[in-house]
């Protein structure tokens, strides 16, 4: 459920068109009578526009320049319009407007990407085309270099040689084992094309393409329907060091938050100060909860002693931060595996997600750290961050064919908002579109 409990879009119902209410009162002033005004028109334009949430903040925010009065206004007359209770959107709106704060942020080209992605998400309308195809334009242009990579070679290869015959296969596997896709995962590619080639008696390469994307796309596992546990729900984040994780929990907390849930963050990396403090100001910035023991706590009681705060403070999810690096590897999953434990002991069924974060621009050493911790922790899903401007996103085929575990978010870049969940279908069209 989004931030908001209870929402009605009153314009999208076919009611006529409201005419504006009768004369004003001499009494009124000039101001009420120019706010009614504009909430008459607006009222009449959203009634007759699209029920898309691009539609409504294009009108919303239309001759707008300032986060000024009048966006405060005009929002807080759109949420007002969609029956959202007045606490929730004053919530809503004061969390903006420190955002807004504390970003330093006044022109409206600088935050209208985040209001949109903040009402997507507080909505719950991330799932419509529009938030849709605003998502595969930013996947697509994050992968910009791995397409370059891959599909740019692809399509030489396709112009190149006339027809499938072995030293067209032998260069795409070349091509792919270039774009980070890896060896096995490479062969294994090439070999279902070529059945599939024959099979289909495909011979152009528009039909080839075709053919290649669907078989990309048939590499990811449907994303499993999940049932949520009883709150607090315990995500436990792992990963080496370096690759995003900190950032990412954040990123996730304020999706959730925008969400309607209560997140709790707990610092579980307690091997160096900064990541204890680094986590303390996520936590500040994106309004969430804050659980941390002094460094050098043993994390796996910082990870208890958060699960009694989270279940005290009737938070809906803790995630749990954890160290990247220790003095040894081995110590390093003998921690984790202890965090999991003792999790688990409190409240069975937690952590009830164990998800690794990996840093795209590693390339292939990714499916070392997958090895890694899933032999040494299991994990549940994975996190690729950084995939904005690397060339080696191909990797995530690799993940995909030899792991078999979900991918469920990517990183596209540093702003809160460029976290956004993944769609293996999406990936492959976008890797190979033009
Ligand atoms: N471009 C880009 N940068 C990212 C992305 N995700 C994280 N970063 C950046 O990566 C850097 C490292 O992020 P952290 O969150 O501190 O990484 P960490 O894994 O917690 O690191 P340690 O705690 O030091 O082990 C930061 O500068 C982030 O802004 C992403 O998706 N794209
Ligand atoms: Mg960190």
């Amino acid at each position: 459920m989004g931030f908001f409990s209870k929402i009605k879009k009153i314009w999208s119902n076919k009611t006529e068109p409201e005419t504006p209410g009768p004369v004003e009162p001499a009494a009124e002033d000039a101001a009420s009578r120019e706010s009614a005004a504009w909430e008459a028109e607006l009222r009449l334009a959203l009634q007759q526009a699209q029920p898309r949430l691009s539609v409504w903040l294009d009108l919303i925010l239309q001759d707008l320049e300032f986060a000024d009065d009048h966006l405060w206004a005009r929002l807080q007359f759109l949420l007002d319009s969609l029956e959202v209770p007045a606490a929730e959107a004053g919530d809503f709106l004061s969390r903006f407007r420190k955002w807004l704060q504390d970003m330093d942020y006044d022109r409206i080209a600088e935050f209208r990407s985040e209001l949109q992605y903040r009402l997507a998400l507080a909505l719950d309308l991330e799932d419509e085309e529009d938030e849709k195809s605003r998502l595969f334009i930013k996947l697509s242009l994050g992968l910009n270099k791995t397409k370059e990579q891959l599909s740019r070679h692809i399509d030489r290869l396709l112009t190149a040689s006339p027809e499938f015959n072995s030293a067209f296969w032998e260069e795409l596997e070349e091509i792919l084992i270039l774009g980070d896709v890896g060896f096995q995962t490479s062969s294994a590619l090439v070999e279902r094309l070529q059945k599939r080639v024959r099979e289909e008696k495909i011979s152009s390469s528009e039909a080839f393409k075709a053919a290649f994307q669907n078989e990309l796309a048939s590499l990811f596992p449907a994303p499993a329907k999940r049932i949520k546990p009883a709150p607090p729900e315990v995500m436990l984040a792992l990963g080496v060091n370096g690759v995003g994780k900190t950032t990412t929990i954040a990123k996730l907390a304020h999706r959730a938050q925008m969400q309607g849930q209560k997140v709790l963050l707990a610092a579980g990396d307690t091997f160096r100060a900064a990541g204890i403090e680094q986590l303390e100001i996520w936590a500040q910035r994106t309004g969430a909860g804050f659980f941390a023991k002094k460094t050098g706590s043993d994390p796996a009681a910082v990870a208890y002693e958060a699960l009694d705060a989270a279940r005290q403070g009737d938070y809906d999810l803790l995630i749990v931060d954890t160290a990247g690096r220790l003095h040894t590897q081995t110590n390093l999953m003998q921690e984790l595996k202890k965090i999991k434990d003792v999790l688990h002991k409190k409240s069975p069924g937690a952590p009830h997600r164990t998800v690794l974060v990996v840093d795209g621009t590693s390339g292939q050493n990714v499916l070392a750290q997958t090895k890694l911790f899933n032999e040494g922790v299991g994990i549940d899903e994975i996190i690729i961050t950084k995939l904005d401007g690397t060339a080696k996103g191909g990797v995530i085929l690799s993940i995909a064919l030899e792991h078999k575990i979900p991918i469920t978010f990517v990183g596209l870049g540093e702003k809160m908002e460029d976290l956004r969940p993944f769609s293996g279908q999406d990936f492959a069209k976008a890797l190979l579109s033009k």
